[in-house]
This record gives C-alpha cells, sequence and structure tokens, in this order.
C-alpha cells in the first residue's frame, strides 16, 4: 500500500485530497495527514475520512524542519503533497517574514528531508497563478513571465524556482503545479467566493425571517478570476504525481469570471433578481441591491479596507497542456460551483442566523 503525506490536511485542498484518494478514487494508500499545533482545531473539512481505516492524523510545522524531517524519515511516503501554506494573499503584507518561512523555506524543509530520508518519495509543490501577477498576456500559460504583486505570490515563486533546482540537481521527483483559484464547500471564509455565498446565505435567511439584512462588504469587486472546483483540481494534482517524468502543469478552467458576476450569479441561485449601482464618477459607491417584494434592499458594498496594496486584475489559465498530456479535464462549471457554493451555504446557515 502507497503511503501519502499530505500538509495542510485541515484546510481546502489537503482534506479535498484525503477525501478524493480514500472515499472517491480506486486508490489503495494509507493518508498521513499533516496538521499544525493549534488551540482550537476546526475539524469541520475533514468529517468526510477522519475515521476512514487508512487515515492518520500526524503533527508537525512546515516553520520546523524537526518535525518535518522525522515524519518523512518515520513514514517513509511514497507521495508528499505540500498543500500547507500561508494561503492568503491579502494578509501577506502583514507578515511577509512569516508567509516566506512557511512558503518558500517550508517547501526547502520538504525538499531537504525527502533527499536525505526518502529520495524515491515524489513530491508536490502547491504553485499559484499569482506568481503570473500583473499580466502581460491571456490566457496565461508556462511561458507567462513570473511579476509578483505580493509577498504570497513572490514566495510561491521562490518556491518553484527552488523545486526546479532539486529536481535538476538530485534528479529528485518533485513537481511545481501551477493552479488558477479553486473553490467549494471547503473553502476558507476570508476568501471572496466563499465570503460572498455565506454573506449571501445569511442574507437569504434574515429576509424569510423578515429581518434586516447584513450587506456584505468587499473591497476590488473588478477584479477578474479563473475560478474552479478543488474537488476537481486534486485529481489533477494526483495525476501530475503520477506522470512518467515530473514535468510542471497548469489547472485551470480557461475562463476569466468578474467578483461582480460571481455575486450577480450567487444572488440568483439564492433567489434573488438585482442590479449594480453606482454614483457617477465614485467607485466608492458602487453597490448591488436586490428586488425583494416592491422593495430595493442593499445587499452589498464596497469597503476599501478590503483593498489590497497591488492588486491582481485578471487572470485566465491556458490548462490545455494538462488536458492533452494527462488526460485531465475539470467537471464542474462555474455556475454549477456557485450554485453548489450558495445552496451549502444556506442550508448550513439555516439554524445560526
Ligand atoms: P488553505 O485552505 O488555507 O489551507 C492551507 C493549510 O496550510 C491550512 O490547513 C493551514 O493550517 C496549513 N498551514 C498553514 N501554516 C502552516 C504551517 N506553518 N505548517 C503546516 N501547515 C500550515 O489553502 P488551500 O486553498 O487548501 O490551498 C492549498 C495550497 O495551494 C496552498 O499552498 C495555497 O497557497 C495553494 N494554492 C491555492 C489555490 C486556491 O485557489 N485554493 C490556488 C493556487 C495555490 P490551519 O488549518 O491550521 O490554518
Ligand atoms: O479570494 P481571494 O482572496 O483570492 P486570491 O487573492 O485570488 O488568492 C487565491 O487564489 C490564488 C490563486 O490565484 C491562490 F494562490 C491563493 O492561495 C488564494 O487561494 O481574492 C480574489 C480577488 C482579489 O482580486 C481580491 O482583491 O477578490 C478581490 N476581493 C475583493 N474584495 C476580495 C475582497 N478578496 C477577499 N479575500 N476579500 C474581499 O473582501
Amino acid at each position: 500500500m502507497k503511503k501519502v503525506l499530505v500538509t495542510g490536511i485541515l484546510g481546502q485542498d489537503g482534506s479535498s485530497m484525503a477525501n478524493y484518494l480514500l472515499n472517491d478514487s480506486e486508490e489503495n494508500v494509507r493518508v498521513y495527514g499533516m496538521m499544525r499545533r493549534l488551540s482550537t482545531p476546526n475539524f469541520v473539512n475533514t468529517k468526510s475520512f477522519s475515521d476512514h481505516k487508512n487515515f492518520e492524523l500526524v503533527c508537525g510545522d512546515l516553520a520546523d524542519e524537526v518535525s518535518i524531517n522525522n515524519l518523512v524519515r518515520d513514514i517513509q511516503p511514497d507521495y508528499f503533497v505540500n498543500f500547507g501554506a500561508n494561503s492568503f494573499v491579502g494578509c501577506s503584507w502583514d507578515m511577509p517574514v512569516q508567509v516566506f518561512d512557511v512558503n518558500t523555506l517550508g517547501v526547502i524543509r520538504c525538499l531537504e528531508a525527502i533527499r536525505k530520508h526518502a529520495p524515491a518519495c515524489k513530491f508536490y509543490s502547491a504553485g499559484s497563478s499569482e506568481e503570473m501577477g500583473d499580466i502581460d498576456y491571456s490566457p496565461q500559460d508556462l511561458n507567462h513571465p513570473i511579476k509578483p504583486r505580493s509577498p504570497y505570490s513572490a514566495s510561491k515563486a521562490a518556491a518553484r524556482h527552488i523545486v526546479k533546482v532539486y529536481r535538476e540537481s538530485y534528479d529528485m521527483f518533485a513537481v511545481h503545479g501551477i493552479l488558477f483559484n479553486h473553490e467549494g464547500i471547503r473553502r476558507g471564509e476570508e476568501f471572496v467566493t466563499r465570503k460572498i455565498t455565506k454573506g449571501v446565505a445569511k442574507i437569504f435567511h434574515q429576509i424569510r425571517l423578515a429581518k434586516e439584512p447584513t450587506p456584505i462588504e468587499l473591497g476590488n469587486v473588478n477584479a477578474l478570476r479563473d475560478w474552479s472546483d478543488a474537488d476537481d483540481f486534486v485529481v489533477g494534482v494526483w495525476l501530475m504525481l503520477n506522470q512518467e517524468h515530473p514535468k510542471d502543469y497548469i489547472l485551470s478552467s480557461n475562463e476569466s469570471h468578474s467578483i461582480k458576476e460571481f455575486v450577480t450569479k450567487a444572488f440568483k441561485f439564492a433567489g434573488f433578481s438585482g442590479e449594480w449601482l453606482e454614483d457617477e464618477g465614485d467607485a466608492l459607491s458602487t453597490r448591488f441591491v436586490i428586488h425583494h417584494q416592491n422593495e430595493i434592499l442593499l445587499a452589498l458594498k464596497v469597503n476599501p479596507k478590503y483593498y489590497r496594496p497591488a492588486e491582481v486584475a485578471e487572470l485566465c489559465g491556458d490548462s490545455n497542456p494538462a488536458r492533452e498530456e494527462l488526460g485531465w479535464s475539470p467537471k464542474t462549471s462555474f455556475d454549477q460551483l456557485v450554485e453548489k457554493m450558495v445552496h451549502w451555504d444556506i442550508e448550513k446557515a439555516e439554524h445560526t442566523t
């Protein structure tokens, strides 16, 4: 039985990967899910597999090389899937040193542990479309220049270089997948998609209970992103790890949508029609209102506190090489993703509004 060490097990991708390997795929594997020490850990994402006989929770921290070394030495994994990171772009200006420690040095700690203790282990590094930054052309492919716009994206770009160095210097199977935005029901609440769908669900129940709705507050609503379903992407990551020779790939939907479009669709799937309004020459007055029983209700407004010091305005990926060479393709459309997230959050919020 193959052994798979997955970091970031409580997060979106780590838990989705474990769920795929243990519940949805035909793989016969044992998954070791690494979490860091937290005073009050949140196990909501691991419920679907935490009791599986082939799952084990292990403790470690990407900022601590002793723990990474010991885990690799003791487990002797066949695969090391490194989803652990400080993954929130927005806070990376506030803690750039910590971001580099975990996202870049953390990758070196993993590579060194593998080199010393389990050199045949295959390593996945979680690269990001954010590395493209202020883009030169669309869609972005692997030849697009690396132009980071945040400490987060710089940390991932540096990780990309070091993975290549280890692969070429030590003949290791190490890949750095460039994944465009991927979301779903395991998504953290501070990311814009989940913030929107949770906000829509709250408004849905407030209106149902004849309460005044709490408007969602966002920053730059003009940004464009290439959004997919995380459950589709972990399949692509697994295919990347099981190709014959290590090679980096992009995973993306190859479509770009605005945050405004995501908001409009999210309210539509909750049963509301609405419109975007803006007072002439005043971007800060941008708002979304919904229509309900002859009333016009404020559902979303802009709050500049969510603006970033530098923004990635637009992302749209070209994942054709992964589709052609790995046989991968995303199954969930943009509309299906928004609908799934909104309906899930409406159901979950029913008893908490
Ligand atoms: P996520 O939900 O934020 O999960 C990240 C996980 O990393 C969390 O479980 C977190 O632990 C863990 N972590 C943070 N610091 C750590 C440390 N010092 N040691 C060990 N673990 C640590 O992010 P995600 O969406 O699953 O993303 C997974 C990976 O893909 C990340 O590397 C991210 O940067 C990258 N990525 C994501 C996307 C996307 O759209 N989702 C796109 C491209 C790349 P806690 O649970 O304790 O906080
Ligand atoms: O949802 P976001 O925070 O995701 P972002 O910055 O694109 O990063 C995510 O995707 C990357 C891949 O491209 C990953 F590497 C990374 O780990 C993460 O998963 O923001 C998306 C867009 C940005 O343009 C942001 O400025 O939404 C804009 N936005 C507007 N208002 C907001 C908000 N983002 C957040 N989080 N919160 C807001 O209120």
